[in-house]
């Protein structure tokens, strides 16, 4: 066992209070802007984009700092195809046996189906696993802790990141999703977490009138 190396907190940076107000009621705003868009343009984005927006998505609080992830751009036309086509299997099953009465009903506000086009247009799908174990460097399998939660931090991370960006995104579960791991040629360590689709809305996107709750029905102050 190492000990812990430390070193002092160099990038904390304070704001005044005022300022930091501005700043928190601006994130806020940016955030309220975020939609999840089902409808994209084939638009090219450069990597570098989404390259940056994973090392963000990298930054992410984590079980032991063992960062459970990965994270695999699918850009290949023939892969994105493959991809869509094994969805839409499991999403038809999904829509037409699998999904209860109710699950459907609580969809229908969202008019999704077994259709996803958007599997092939989108310029990139970010296949994102979370790791059960990881590889220390002299080869040694170690177990992963809070694999869920660091994943699932890191993949809002991501999510804001390519909203910051000016990207627009969906977070897509087709289920089960055990057919990624052979499409893409991952090792059974690696569970498929979900697929973020993202690059331009397409100019006649259109997304669900909805709402989300106010603060005073998601959080109390004791
Ligand atoms: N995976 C299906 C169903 C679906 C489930 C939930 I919960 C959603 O918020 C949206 C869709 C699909 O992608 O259509």
């Amino acid at each position: 066992m190492s000990p812990p190396q430390l070193q002092p907190l160099l990038t904390y940076v304070e704001h005044p209070v005022e300022e930091m107000k501005e700043r928190a009621t601006a994130f806020r705003e940016e955030m309220q802007k975020r939609r999840t868009v089902r409808q994209f343009s084939n638009r090219l984005v450069p990597r570098e984009i989404i390259e940056e927006c994973l090392i963000a998505a990298g930054t992410a609080p984590n079980g032991a700092n063992l960062q459970p992830w990965q994270f695999v751009v699918i850009s290949d036309p023939k892969v994105k195809r493959e991809i869509r086509i094994t969805a839409e299997e499991e999403e038809w099953e999904f829509y037409h046996r699998r999904a209860p009465q109710e699950w459907l009903d609580a969809l229908a506000p969202l008019g999704t189906d077994e259709h996803k086009p958007f599997l092939q247009a989108a310029p990139y799908i970010i296949a994102i696993f979370g790791k059960t174990h990881s590889r220390l460097p002299d080869g040694r399998r170690v177990k992963n802790y809070y694999v869920n939660e660091s994943v699932g931090i890191a993949t809002g991370f991501l999510i804001a990141a390519l909203h910051h960006a000016g990207l627009v995104s969906l977070t897509h579960t087709p289920s089960p999703m055990g057919f990624l791991n052979a499409i893409l040629n991952r090792p059974s360590e690696e569970r498929p977490f979900l697929l973020l689709v993202t690059g331009y809305p397409a100019e006649d996107a259109q997304v669900p009138v909805i709402q989300k709750k106010p603060l005073s029905e998601i959080a109390v102050f004791i």
